[in-house]
């Protein structure tokens, strides 16, 4: 999934413009930006929805579709429509089963899912859908010989944000988190930024004028990544994989992941043990963002 090859417009030349475009939502009064670039196309391995994949699939079979956020600046729902679906995976990592027919991801995220087809001849469309938007994209599973029906790359209604309340995160339980053990070091994480200027942020500095978050190699480290700002953060770090342990201040044993969303006015904490002796990148997915400054590192030192 991704964008056209030919570049976005920035739509961030008035503060909130998002939500006075229609093009945000509201939360506690306060507009809430979604989709501060638009693109030429929406792409599901390199095509639009004039020219989707098909791909054949068997009568009552079972498909696993590991879906990946390659978009610069878009967030997704994965929508299986007719056929029953199950999250097995986020970022490669196994939660315990949840199903639904929508499930949601960020930039850099990526998503294993469970289809079970009917047992009978047919075509299922699965589609992205932009979040706060009427775009989407996508691929068709279809039965030999089926029809497939051209989809329009515009739905008839916008779809909603993305986990602005935290709601699918809370349902991921890891299968196997991290063992229990006491928590070496705590650091929090200002996520800041506006759209105008277009300047996003960590702990108030952009990259080049950041500290580094230090660690030690083999510490358990708790960062917690509070959003001040009016747009979500898919946080990502090189190197490591963390669990989700704190959703808006509530303890939680959630997913194994290496890059979580932080929706506006949210708090995420994630858990892991520093690794290897290096400087980690740790930035947000959202390449305009990250462009503009929103990177930090972790730096690990050779444990004493
Ligand atoms: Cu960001």
């Amino acid at each position: 999934m991704g964008h056209g090859a030919t570049g976005g417009m920035p739509m961030g030349n008035m503060p909130g413009m998002g939500g006075m475009m229609g093009m945000g939502g509201r939360m506690g009064g306060m507009a809430m930006d979604l989709n501060d670039y638009d693109w030429d196309a929406y792409l599901a391995n390199g095509r639009t929805l004039s020219d989707p994949e098909v791909v054949q699939v068997e009568r009552g079979g079972r498909i696993q579709l590991r879906v990946i956020n390659a978009a610069a600046a878009t967030v997704f729902w994965i929508e299986t429509g007719g056929a029953e679906a199950r999250l097995v995976a986020v970022d490669g990592h196994a939660v315990q089963l949840a199903s639904g027919t929508r499930f949601g991801l960020a930039m850099g995220q990526r998503l294993d899912i469970e289809i079970d087809l009917p047992n009978e001849g047919g075509a299922w469309p699965i589609l992205a859908l932009r979040e706060g938007a009427r775009e989407r994209t996508g691929l068709i599973l279809a039965t030999q010989g089926a029809e497939v029906r051209r989809l329009d790359a515009m739905a008839e209604s916008a779809a909603p944000a993305f986990d602005t309340d935290l709601a699918q995160e809370a349902r991921l339980i890891a299968l196997d988190g991290l063992p229990d053990r006491p928590v070496d070091r705590s650091q929090m994480l200002m996520l800041g930024g506006s759209m105008q200027p277009y300047v996003w942020t960590i702990n108030g500095a952009v990259w080049g004028q950041h500290q580094p978050i230090i660690a030690r190699s083999g510490e358990r480290v708790v960062l917690s990544f509070h959003n001040m700002s009016m747009m979500g953060h898919p946080m990502h770090l090189h190197g490591h994989v963390f669990q989700v342990v704190g959703l808006n201040g509530r303890p939680v044993a959630g997913a194994l992941r290496d890059t979580v969303h932080v929706p506006p006015m949210s708090m995420v904490d994630v858990a892991l043990d520093a690794g290897e002796a290096a400087r980690w990148m740790l930035h947000c997915h959202h390449m305009p963002h990250l462009a503009s400054g929103m990177m930090t590192e972790f730096a690990v030192t050779a444990s004493v």
